[in-house]
């Protein structure tokens, strides 16, 4: 079964969002296998956003996801990735539809709330740097016959 990252960035914990985003994904019937709460480092946050270096928000977007905790969660499901990414919404939260949880609850790009793994090699890649294996639970859901 296909698994994705998702983090609920500083702004999504200090304003109270994490049990909403949480309740989101567990009513579509995603299922959560990896769940902490950290203090993002320096070094994790450049790795995590790499792709991002040479972009002028860089320096901001890591003082940002490093300035208080975020929830780190990794979520299983049949096409998890991708739909996931429709319930975040797109990148700037003004923009986002309304139902998407960066349209229901943000303003501004650079205090967008969640992040999710936008592809599956984004996925692998995320899951292993934010987690280790023995982090990651394997559990049936006995009521997954009525959603798949
Ligand atoms: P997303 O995949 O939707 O999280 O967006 P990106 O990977 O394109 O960008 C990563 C993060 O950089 C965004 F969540 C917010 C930040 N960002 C800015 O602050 N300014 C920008 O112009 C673009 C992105």
């Amino acid at each position: 079964m296909e698994r994705t990252f998702l983090a609920i960035k500083p702004d999504g914990v200090q304003r109270g969002l994490v049990g909403n985003i949480i309740s989101r994904l567990e009513a579509k019937g995603f299922q959560l296998v990896g769940l902490k709460m950290l203090q993002v480092s320096r070094e994790l946050a450049e790795q995590h956003y790499a792709e991002h270096k040479e972009k002028p928000f860089f320096g901001g977007l890591v003082d940002f996801i490093t300035s208080s905790p975020v929830v780190a969660m990794v979520w299983e499901g049949k096409e998890v990735i991708s739909t996931a990414r429709k319930m975040i919404g797109s990148t700037n939260p003004l923009s986002a539809d309304n139902g998407t949880i960066r349209g229901d609850f943000g303003i501004e790009i650079g205090r967008n709330i969640i992040h999710g793994s936008d592809a599956p090699d984004t996925a692998t890649r995320e899951i292993a740097l934010w987690f280790s294996d023995a982090e990651l639970a394997s559990w049936k859901s006995t009521t997954a016959g009525w959603i798949y």
